[in-house]
């Protein structure tokens, strides 16, 4: 997968996707991660990339003529796939959208700054936008980074171990059951009797009962939206009955 970036800031996203799972899947030759710079692309002795708006108001905007030569750059020199343009304004980013990133061959992601883009490069150049949530940044690229790490975890051979992928909150729709580590210090005490039993089919059912019940406490509104089968339903009603009668118990 090639994912190219356009950024006035191509270290942080260097930097971002050099490290950790993605990091290593880079390094497997799995995933590429390109910045491109405006900057580059931008002409005349101060190489501006950022104009006062139209209509007046506190502010710059990025300036197009920079962002499309530099985008044109960028597909000379093989980015293909849509333009995704990191905002507040668009469709939540989910898991499955992750999932549906990773199944293609490469995208591109345009970071905003300052007050944001000219709308008519967004209109000729832009063809989704995402949204990471509810809240305004100083600029496109950290949700370019969490894009670009939700969708490279995803590769195939991007995680050592592929059980661990399937295990993560989300890729079924719940929330992650509790963990706990074979700590020297903090030894056994706290620790739920059924993951010392090395009954590991009790083990699985214990942990989906904790994911159920934790989205069920936690995260109601994406339970409602699912359809259970009749064993978690059951598991469930086992952890909500449970959680009647002692309600303050973990
Ligand atoms: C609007 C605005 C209005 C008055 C004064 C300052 C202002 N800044 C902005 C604004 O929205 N700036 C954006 C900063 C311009 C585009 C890039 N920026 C951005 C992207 N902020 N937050 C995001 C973002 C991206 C993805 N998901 C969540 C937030």
């Amino acid at each position: 997968m090639r994912i190219d970036v356009l950024t006035l800031f191509p270290d942080f996203i260097a930097q971002a996707a050099g490290v950790g799972v993605v990091g290593r899947a880079a390094e497997r030759g799995l995933i590429t991660v390109k910045g491109w710079n405006p900057r580059d692309y931008a002409t005349g002795n101060y190489r501006r990339v950022d104009e006062r708006p139209f209509g007046g108001g506190p502010g710059m905007l990025m300036l197009p003529e920079p962002l499309e030569t530099c985008l044109a750059a960028a597909r000379t020199d093989g980015a293909s796939g849509p333009v995704i343009y990191l905002s507040p304004q668009g469709p939540r980013f989910t898991q499955a959208k992750a999932r549906a990133l990773a199944a293609t061959p490469g995208f591109l992601l345009l970071c905003g700054r300052y007050e944001g883009v000219d709308e008519r490069f967004l209109e000729a150049h832009v063809d989704e936008e995402l949204s990471i949530g509810d809240y305004v940044l100083s600029g496109g690229e950290l949700g370019a980074a969490v894009v670009i790490d939700a969708v490279g975890r995803l590769l195939d051979g991007a995680l050592n171990d592929a059980a661990s992928a399937v295990q993560d909150s989300f890729e079924d729709g719940l929330l992650d059951c509790p963990h706990y580590t074979r700590s020297e210090r903090l030894g056994t005490s706290g620790v739920p009797d059924v993951l010392l039993s090395g009954d590991h089919a009790k083990i699985a059912r214990w942990r989906r009962q904790q994911s159920l019940g934790r989205t069920w406490l936690r995260r109601p509104d994406l339970l409602a939206r699912m359809d259970l089968s009749r064993q978690d339903r059951a598991l469930l009603a086992e952890f909500i009955a449970r959680q009647v009668s002692s309600p303050d118990s973990p």
